[in-house]
């Protein structure tokens, strides 16, 4: 007996290990009489079928009138999960950001009406519960913890129930980047703010892109701050391009990113922050090459003929190598020194 009580406990224990779903939503559906627990949630493991190592199993089929009943229905939503499941999990993760969608159906029992109820829907996910008719009879958005009332459950006797994840979290990188014509040695500041776009590319061929963002260079920090909403932790190269300057990739090998956090790289401290040491030493600052007006990689005479046609204009331009809104011979001299330098990627 005692050896039976303890097979039972570890094939209980294994079980709920099999069963550990990175997320798990449980709801409760009643009729004030009996009650059913459904889950729902995310595991990579999961998929829109029947999951057994899931604790997905197929229910009988829906019992006669007068017996309550509730469960996930894949009807009319193309999920082939047979007669329905108590437990509908889905493929994703603690990190995904998505939209699944579910239906769920019921029946009243000697009770009447359907009470839906939910008190552990985590942060950044919410439930979306619609009529199956036109959508807009019931329409509810449910997050954290509450309860529905359904009084009419021959009317509505199903509903659609789709679940948003906004699980993975923003991560940002603050970038040091010095533009070098804009830099003012004397002063230790740029002659103007500028915007920079930062891509994160894979580390092996072909370089994918995997994430992009958009922040201004600060004039005095030399500091942006780069949100990445889309990236998963990983080793990637941070590559930088901003308006006359040459594209810019990170050290070899790559940078550790941590989906989530906030992390820091700095181009100006030395000239292997930059692939191939692509970064031009100005006082006590590594910065990147000025000069590609046409951002082809290449610095060159195209670069310099077009600084040459705009001498003289007052303004914003890409031919505005030092950044003081004013086109002349000391742009063009910035382009002529850096002839011949191009992009260095992996
Ligand atoms: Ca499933
Ligand atoms: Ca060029
Ligand atoms: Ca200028």
């Amino acid at each position: 007996m005692k050896i039976f009580f303890i097979l039972v406990t570890i094939l209980i224990y294994n079980s709920s290990n099999l069963s550990a779903q990175q997320i798990n939503i449980p709801i409760k559906i009643s009729d004030g009489i009996d009650s059913d627990t459904l889950r729902f949630g995310l595991d990579p493991a999961g998929t829109d079928g029947i999951d057994a190592s899931l604790n997905e199993a197929e229910l009988p089929p829906v019992p006669p009138t007068g017996i309550f009943d509730s469960r996930f229905t894949g009807e009319g939503i193309g999920i082939p999960v047979g007669e329905g499941l108590l437990n509908d999990y889905r493929f994703g993760s603690s990190i995904t950001n998505g939209v699944k969608n579910h239906r769920i159906k019921y029946k009243t029992g000697t009770g009447t009406t359907i009470r839906i109820s939910w008190w552990s829907i985590p942060p950044r996910v919410s439930v979306r519960l619609q009529d199956v008719i036109v959508g807009f009879l019931i329409d509810t958005i449910f997050t954290g913890t509450g309860s529905y009332l359904i009084t009419n459950p021959l009317g509505f006797s199903a509903l659609n129930f789709t679940v948003t994840y906004n699980l993975l979290l923003p991560s940002s990188i603050n970038i040091k980047t010095i533009v070098e014509g804009f830099y003012n040695q004397n002063h230790n500041r740029l002659n103007m703010k500028d915007t920079c776009k930062v891509y994160l590319r894979q580390i092996s061929s072909p370089y994918s892109f995997v994430d992009s963002s958009k922040s201004v260079i600060d004039s005095v920090s030399f500091t942006g701050s780069f949100i990445f909403q889309n990236a998963p932790t990983g080793t990637y190269y941070i590559v930088t391009k901003q308006r006359n300057c040459l594209e810019t990739w990170s050290k070899t090998g790559g940078v550790t990113f941590t989906q989530g956090s906030i992390m820091n790289y700095d181009f100006t401290t030395s000239a292997s922050q930059a692939f191939g040491n692509n970064l031009k030493l100005k006082g006590t600052k590594y910065c990147v090459y000025s000069g590609d007006c046409n951002q082809d990689g290449v610095i060159n005479d195209i670069d310099r003929t077009l600084i040459v046609n705009k001498l003289g204009f007052s303004g914003f331009y890409p031919e505005d190598i030092d950044g003081n809104r004013f086109i002349n011979a000391l742009d063009r001299s910035v382009s002529v020194l850096n002839s011949g330098k191009s992009k260095i990627t992996p």
